[in-house]
Parts: C-alpha cells; sequence; structure tokens
C-alpha cells in the first residue's frame, strides 16, 4: 500500500462518521419513529446501558494497570463460581448507571441473589434491568474479549413482596436485549424488536456510533463453537454430531470462553454455539434470562434460530431466577443439522423401549 491508499483510506474512514454519526439514542427514536414516552424511555435505557459499557470498556482497557480489575474477590457468587474483580465491579456500575434514572424499578443479575430494587428516595422507573455484567471473565485475567449481555422487561404488577415472581416469564416479553463485546473495539449490539443493529465505540467521542443496521445471520455458515473437553459429558447425540462435523468438510472449530465474543462471531459468519446439559450440570451451564434469552432473541431477529434441543428457546419460562438452560443457537441449517442428531437418538430410544414392552 503506498502512502497516498492509507491517506484516502484514513480520509476515507473520517467521510463515513462525517456523513452518518448516529448515535444510540437517536437510532432507538429513530426506529420506534416516535417521541413518545414509550420511545424517549427505550432510548434513555439504551443510553444508560451505552454509559455501563463505556465505564466498563474503560476499565478494561487498563486492566493489569488500575487496582481491582484483574483477580477475584474472594466471594462465591450465587451461582457457586467464584467472583472476579470485574464481575463485582461491572455488576455495580449498572446499578450505578440506572439507580437515579428514574427508568428502572429494580435491576437483576447474575451477581446478585435477588434483585436489586431502587431504593424509595431514588426515582422508581416501569422496567427491569436484567444482565450478565461481565459474561467469559475468565478471560479478562488473560487480556482477551469479554462481555455484558442486558435484557429489558416491563415489571407486571407491583411486586411487593420484592419476590420478582413476574420476571418468571418466557423470553418473548423481553422488550429489548444485546450486548455489549469489549474486543479489538467495543461493539454494542441491540434489538428493541425490529432488527439487529450494531454500534461501535469511538473512544475519542465518547460515543456508540452506527456501524450496521438489520443484520441478518447467513443461514449456514462454517463455524461450530462448543467446549469439547466436556465431550464424555454430553448425551450421545452431541457426540454424534461433533463425529459428523469432524469427517465433513466445511466445519471449523471456534470457542473462546466468552459466549458473547463466540456469539458475535456466528452472528456475522454463520454457524452455531452451543452450551449442552453435562452430566454435572444437566442444564448446561448458562443462565437463561441474563444470557440465553437476550442471546435468543438478537438471534431471532437476525433470521436465526435459538433452541434447547427440544424446545424454542424464547418459549421457555424459568422456574427460578438463575434457571439454567441447554442452549443450541446459530444459522437455521446448522441449528437444525444440531436438532436432527437429538431427534435421531430420541427415536431410536423411543423404538427401543417399544421393542422391550
Ligand atoms: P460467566 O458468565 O460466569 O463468565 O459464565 C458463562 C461463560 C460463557 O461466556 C462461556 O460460553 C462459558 O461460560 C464457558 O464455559 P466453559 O468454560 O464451561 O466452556
Ligand atoms: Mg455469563
Amino acid at each position: 500500500m503506498n502512502s497516498s491508499d492509507s491517506t484516502s483510506l484514513e480520509l476515507s474512514y473520517d467521510f463515513a462518521l462525517d456523513r452518518d454519526c448516529t448515535t444510540l439514542s437517536r437510532h432507538v427514536l429513530e426506529h420506534l419513529q416516535s417521541f413518545g414516552p414509550e420511545a424517549q424511555d427505550m432510548s434513555a435505557l439504551m443510553t444508560r446501558i451505552g454509559l455501563a459499557g463505556k465505564l466498563i470498556s474503560r476499565r478494561l482497557s487498563r486492566a493489569g494497570l488500575v487496582e481491582g480489575a484483574l483477580g477475584f474477590t474472594g466471594d462465591i457468587n450465587v451461582q457457586g463460581e467464584e467472583v472476579k474483580k470485574m464481575d463485582l465491579y461491572a455488576n455495580e456500575v449498572f446499578i450505578a448507571a440506572f439507580k437515579q434514572s428514574g427508568l428502572v424499578c429494580r435491576l437483576a443479575s447474575e451477581e446478585m441473589e435477588k434483585p436489586y430494587y431502587i431504593p424509595e428516595n431514588c426515582p422508581i422507573g416501569r422496567y427491569t434491568l436484567l444482565y450478565d455484567p461481565i459474561d467469559g471473565s475468565s478471560n479478562v485475567d488473560v487480556n482477551l474479549n469479554v462481555g455484558s449481555i442486558f435484557s429489558i422487561r416491563q415489571q407486571v404488577g407491583n411486586d411487593p413482596d420484592h419476590t420478582g415472581q413476574d420476571l418468571l416469564q418466557d423470553g418473548h416479553q423481553q422488550l429489548a436485549a444485546g450486548y455489549i463485546l469489549y474486543g479489538p473495539s467495543t461493539v454494542l449490539v441491540y434489538s428493541i424488536g425490529k432488527g439487529v443493529h450494531v454500534f461501535i465505540l469511538d473512544p475519542s467521542l465518547g460515543e456508540f456510533i452506527l456501524a450496521a443496521e438489520n443484520l441478518t445471520i447467513p443461514k449456514h455458515g462454517p463455524v461450530y463453537s462448543v467446549n469439547e473437553g466436556n465431550f464424555w459429558q454430553w448425551e450421545d447425540a452431541l457426540r454424534d454430531f461433533t463425529r459428523y462435523v469432524h469427517r465433513h468438510e466445511g466445519h471449523t472449530a471456534r470457542y473462546s470462553g466468552a459466549l458473547v465474543g463466540d456469539f458475535h462471531r456466528i452472528l456475522f459468519q454463520g454457524g452455531v454455539f452451543i452450551y449442552p446439559g453435562t452430566l454435572k450440570n444437566p442444564e448446561g451451564k448458562l443462565r437463561l434470562l441474563y444470557e440465553s434469552a437476550p442471546l435468543a432473541y438478537l438471534m431471532e431477529q437476525a433470521g436465526g434460530r435459538a433452541s434447547t434441543g427440544s424446545q424454542t428457546l424464547l418459549d421457555i419460562a424459568p422456574d427460578h431466577l438463575h434457571a439454567r438452560t441447554p442452549l443450541i443457537i446459530g444459522s437455521h441449517e446448522d441449528v437444525a443439522l444440531v436438532e436432527s442428531f437429538i431427534e435421531e437418538r430420541a427415536r431410536q430410544a423411543e423404538e427401543e423401549l417399544a421393542l422391550q414392552q
């Protein structure tokens, strides 16, 4: 590349920004085609989520230089997992970003046993934010990508006893969902039920700027993303699928240990991410309300699919706040391929049962 090529590249980058510097808040209002109270709320909610993302991104970019970014706190969370300092920080960042906003009545996260209710001396809103503050946090200490996942639901009833019972509903009840990926750049992907849109944080502007609209996932892609270290803990059908992709050309494995990163690759390039049940965790590892349901919502909006293997993921209502589900998510054809192995094993099991009777 000669110097005039690189100059024209830089110029075209600047022109791209000059031409259409759509921010997150403006995008939400434009997509809802309204300036009414609900559209204003949704726009403000997304702006606050963006603010939390910027604060987390800033701390991650200095991890190793500032106190409290690497390592563990010494505590165990409600999931029985060791809490990392970044988990705690990011959890509190979301609370701080929403406490005085007047937008939410409570926040529920993977890191808190019970939802956090906005105190009575603060303005209380109608929405609930559900979130995984740092997804894939084991990646933080080795400077690899992590993410935050979020979902917005409306409060149903008044929840006077603070049980959060009304949150135990299926994924169709989500009003919006998305994630922030902290990678080489910080990317926010969201949907309010009107397509999937991608914003990139420009650190010099301190703004998320629109990068792609109405993203659609390819019908099929080469990537399968699953922790094959659990191979002998899976049911036979998953082993059948894995053997199939090993033996057929056109498949390649990618697994980063952070769901958001693996999901993001698949959203752009097609393929399938799988976290199945294991012997140790028959429901898998991923939490329905904070991880699987928000990503399933996005995936369906992008034209893909999400399944537990036997049911559409968005149809599942959890029986408690921190419930887990197996997750098969990605391109239409690739999810169907995984399901076909599950159906085949179920059919064989039925036949064997019939023979024994
Ligand atoms: P976390 O939210 O506590 O970090 O756990 C979720 C993460 C996902 O990001 C990732 O896909 C998965 O756990 C990896 O688990 P495993 O190490 O069992 O493959
Ligand atoms: Mg997680």
